[in-house]
């Protein structure tokens, strides 16, 4: 026999699976995610475990303790039969990927871990890349090189930063893409990656393109949290005043509970496809200021421009908000607004919770949190 061409020879660690254990291998319900110690992760573990999938995610390894948004769904595996297991892990680490997918033989991968700040994507930008673009890169290339690759159902965490300047509003799927951060630009390597990988191996990989969505779970350092912890923290004497960037940039907010909703239903199609999640509304952050401080009895006005401007409750006259430089971006995006008309026809997905509603539940969440900061540490 002559020796076979080298590029016909399988990689080593391919094994393919025949159809009677494709089958198999697809009766089960077992679901993977990256980002799992996230605001995401969190909402969309709870999701899965209460629709029957036993859920494994990947968490990195802390000098500090990074599971507190998990604390409800720990269960001591020495006492029940855990359906839930974090596994350490990291997205620029490829043999571990290969690992934990070979050893856990998800049905669902949802790729949401990521450097996700837009702001820090400028400071960190190679990290962000390597995370962000390569990450999911590897991610897929761990479910190729385990044979699953026509088992595995994919998502991947796609964002609204991928329109960065505003070329037509609202922005659809047909929308073209022109990030403005390292961070939006990674994620259209994510996005392009995701789509070839569907393309070129019959995967079924989709990208939901998701719009901004909060929570009383989301990080403190973006906008919506910031300030719904701040007025919090100012009502309580805890703070003296908030220091904003752009209180200009417009924003469709969702409540991240109704989006992991659309992320399980785009792996549960007939056919892989990209669908935006948005509200179809779109707000500007002076105006989550506003709604926020009224929660609390404030009547926030405005007065200066650019760098000067402040906010000062009507009432007492005292300053709240202040503007600070640092925290403008060097290119910004400014304004995003969603049309989920796509998700709302084929996935019979909706948003459930109004902006009004988000504001309320982040600030009245915050002021319970303030008073018992050791219990609540997100
Ligand atoms: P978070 O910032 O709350 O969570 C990010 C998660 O990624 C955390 O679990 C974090 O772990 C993990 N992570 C960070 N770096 C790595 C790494 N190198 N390897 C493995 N995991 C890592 O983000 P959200 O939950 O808000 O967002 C989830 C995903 O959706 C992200 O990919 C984000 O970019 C994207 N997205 C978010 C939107 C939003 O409005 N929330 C909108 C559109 C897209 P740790 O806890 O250890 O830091
Ligand atoms: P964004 O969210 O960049 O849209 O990315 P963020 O809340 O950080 O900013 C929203 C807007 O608010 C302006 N802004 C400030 N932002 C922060 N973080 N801190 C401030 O003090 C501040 N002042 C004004 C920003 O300039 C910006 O215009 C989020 C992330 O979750 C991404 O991962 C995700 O992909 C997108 O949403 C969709």
């Amino acid at each position: 026999m002559p020796p076979a061409d080298i590029a016909d020879v399988p990689a080593p660690f391919t094994t393919k699976l025949t159809p009677e254990q494709m089958a198999e291998y697809r009766k089960r319900k077992v679901a993977l995610i990256s980002g799992i110690t996230g605001q995401d992760g969190s909402y969309l573990a709870e999701l899965l475990l209460s629709k029957g999938y036993t859920v494994h995610g990947i968490i990195r390894r802390s000098s500090s303790f990074n599971t507190s948004r998990l604390n409800n769904l720990y269960v001591d595996q020495h006492e029940h039969e855990a359906r839930f297991k974090l596994h350490y892990g990291d997205l620029t680490d490829s043999t571990n990927l290969v690992y934990i997918i070979s050893s856990v033989r998800p049905t669902e991968v949802y790729n949401l871990g990521a450097q996700s700040h837009v702001k820090v994507s400028f400071e960190m930008a190679e990290y962000t890349g390597d995370v962000d673009a390569l990450g999911t890169l590897r991610l897929l290339d761990a479910i190729r090189t385990c044979g699953f690759e026509k088992v595995v159902r994919f998502y991947q965490a796609s964002t609204s930063e991928l329109y960065g300047k505003v070329v037509e509003t609202p922005q659809s799927e047909k929308t073209p893409f022109y990030p403005r951060s390292p961070y939006g630009v990674a994620k259209m390597y994510g996005f392009w990656i995701t789509v070839n990988y569907r393309e070129a191996y019959g995967m079924y990989a989709c990208n939901g393109i998701l719009f901004n969505h909060e929570s009383p779970r989301r990080g403190r350092t973006f906008v919506t949290r910031k300030i719904s912890r701040a007025a919090a923290d100012i009502h309580l004497g805890k703070q003296k005043c908030l220091y904003l960037g752009n209180l200009d940039a417009k924003r469709d907010w969702g409540h991240a509970r109704d989006y992991v909703e659309g992320m399980w239903l785009m792996l549960q199609q007939e056919q892989p496809e990209d669908f935006v999640l948005a509200t179809g509304e779109t707000h500007p952050v002076r105006e989550y200021v506003e709604k926020a401080f009224k929660h609390l009895g404030y009547d926030i006005k405005w007065r200066g421009s650019g760098t000067d401007e402040e906010g000062y409750d009507e009432k007492t006259g005292r300053v709240l908000v202040k503007v600070d430089e640092q925290y403008f971006r060097p290119a910004e995006v400014d304004l995003l607004h969603g049309n989920p008309a796509k998700a709302e026809r084929l996935l019979g997905w909706k948003r459930k919770v109004d902006f009004d509603s988000l504001v309320k539940e982040m600030v009245l969440a915050d002021l319970e949190a303030s008073k018992n900061p050791i219990e609540n540490q997100n």
